[in-house]
């Protein structure tokens, strides 16, 4: 689709103002998950629930997928977004003592 042309305004006192329409899609940043030997398999499950919005069936299969392949995307977002998940699950893991490693990539 066509973007709104650029567009230049000049009101009663001379000064030119921009009107144009700003819609750059902003970049997008995959969350991947990390395997390793020692968390536990239901515990990923429960990451990707809890801070993704995965149901169950979907969370055991990212997480097989990475138990298997050894990285996983958990989900695609914006760059704030993004950096708030990777903080959350790490928080979490450590807090529950386990080596669990998330980190997030530019798409
Ligand atoms: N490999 C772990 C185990 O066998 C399970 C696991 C899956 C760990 C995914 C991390 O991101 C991960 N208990």
């Amino acid at each position: 689709m066509p973007k709104q042309p650029n567009h230049r305004d000049e009101n009663q006192t001379g000064v030119i103002t921009r009107t144009e329409a700003k819609t750059k899609k902003p970049s997008l940043y995959k969350v991947l998950l990390l395997n390793d030997d020692y968390t536990p398999m239901e515990f990923v499950v429960h990451v990707l629930e809890r801070f993704f919005g995965k149901g169950r069936d979907e969370a055991t299969r990212i997480m097989l997928h990475v138990h298997q392949k050894g990285v996983g995307v958990c989900g695609v977002y914006t760059f704030e977004v993004a950096e708030t998940k990777v903080t959350q699950v790490m928080d979490f893991a450590r807090n529950h003592q386990h080596p669990l490693q998330c980190t997030m990539e530019k798409e």
